[in-house]
């Protein structure tokens, strides 16, 4: 009899923490839904049910509530593509017709006044969500924000070839491909609307802090790897994820290629927590600091929702997940990850003590 794999408490630093008014974004959540009609009916009704306006409220716990709005509205949005286009639909596995729709939305996120797919809900729900970016954001965040859903495309598109003939891409493209597929990197501008602050860009992109935000994209990604392992692989779809990408080129048994990826998860928390602990206590000004503990509020966000959300917990046939959070690591080595393109990570820190640390970003007016 399959009994599904037991999924153990994971390690995380961070406290929990949601917005006061979860419930209401949550309820204005499932309106949003309905008014656009976004996706079938039926994928519909799976994404309300499965509280994606909580799991905002979580990323958001301080931000301000029509930010928090907009972000869960966005990311209901962002189901329906990745669910509805992507993994469950027919262009999920055409690389090419793919690219097409995908390029026809950005457009529409770009310039939602553009006369373009005017039948089709999903672009029809992303004119709205266009124009609240460009209410709440700067011009500089809003493009950004449509950079990032570029790189999310992209990235996607490259997942429809590994479905289209069903292979599985190695550890080290699997990572490259996992740190935009999972959509995480689109959410960051709003993380700096959510408190009404712009960054500057010197110190967003500098290496420090853009490997402290890849960083949580990898640590979101493989929680999300472990927590929705039962939903993906009992779904009778190709599916990519961590612990298949171990077992096929590994040739490890699916309990090895958990104890496996929670320990590069770990490895990789554990490096989050040292770099933005220097990033504070060095160089980072308020704006930075607020930066860096929203990165936190999204990890955290999406370890409680994940464990919790009917989508991974699959009440017809549960999945078996924690319902806690370990305090200590079951890998705490500071040594790089053998994954040749994010082991760059671990070159930012001294790897002991008493090393000088390299050189960080300048002190800003902020
Ligand atoms: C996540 O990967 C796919 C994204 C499009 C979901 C939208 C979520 C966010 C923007 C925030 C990041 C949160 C995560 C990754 C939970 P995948 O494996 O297709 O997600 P699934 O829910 O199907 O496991
Ligand atoms: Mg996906
Ligand atoms: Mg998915
Ligand atoms: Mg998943």
């Amino acid at each position: 009899m399959h009994h599904g794999l037991l999924v153990p408490p994971v390690y995380s630093p961070i406290p929990p923490a949601i917005h006061p008014r979860h419930q209401a974004v949550d309820r204005q959540n499932a309106a949003w839904a309905h008014a656009f009609g976004i996706g079938s009916t039926e994928l519909r009704d799976k994404l309300v049910a499965s509280e994606i306006g909580t799991f905002a409220a979580r990323i958001l716990p301080e931000g301000d509530e029509e930010v928090a709005r907009l972000l869960a509205d966005f990311i209901l949005w962002l189901f329906g593509v990745d669910d509805g286009h992507c993994e469950e639909g027919e262009l999920g596995a055409d690389p090419g017709l793919l690219a097409g729709e995908l390029s026809r939305l950005l457009r529409v996120a770009q310039n939602p006044e553009a006369p373009m797919l005017q039948q089709d809900p999903l672009a029809h729900g992303l004119r709205d969500l266009s124009r609240r970016m460009a209410h709440h954001g700067t011009p500089a965040q809003v493009t950004r924000w449509v950079d990032a859903l570029r790189e999310y495309f992209l990235s996607v598109v490259w997942e429809a070839g590994y479905r289209s003939h069903a292979t599985v891409p190695d550890l080290n493209d699997y990572t490259l491909m996992r740190l935009y597929d999972g959509a995480t990197s689109v959410v960051l501008p709003l993380l700096e609307m959510g408190h009404g602050y712009e960054l500057d860009p010197g110190e967003r992109d500098h290496r420090s802090v853009r490997a402290a935000a890849e960083m949580a994209y990898f640590v979101i990604t493989w929680d999300n790897d472990l927590f929705s392992y039962h939903k993906e692989s009992r779904a009778g779809q190709h599916y990519l994820n961590v612990l298949r990408v171990l077992q096929h080129h590994r040739g490890m048994d699916p309990e090895d290629a958990l104890r496996t990826a929670v320990a590069q998860r770990d490895r990789v928390m554990v490096l989050f927590e040292r770099l933005c602990d220097h990033l504070t206590s060095t160089v980072a000004g308020p704006r930075l600091r607020q930066y860096l503990r929203s990165l936190g509020h999204f990890i955290r966000g999406a370890q409680d929702w994940g464990i919790s959300s009917h989508r991974y917990t699959t009440p017809d046939d549960p999945a078996r997940l924690p319902s806690t959070f370990l305090d200590a690591p079951t890998d705490d080595s500071s040594e790089p990850l053998d994954i040749p393109c994010i082991a760059w990570w671990w070159d930012l820190l001294p790897r002991t003590q008493d090393a000088p640390s390299p050189p960080l970003p300048h002190k800003t007016s902020l």
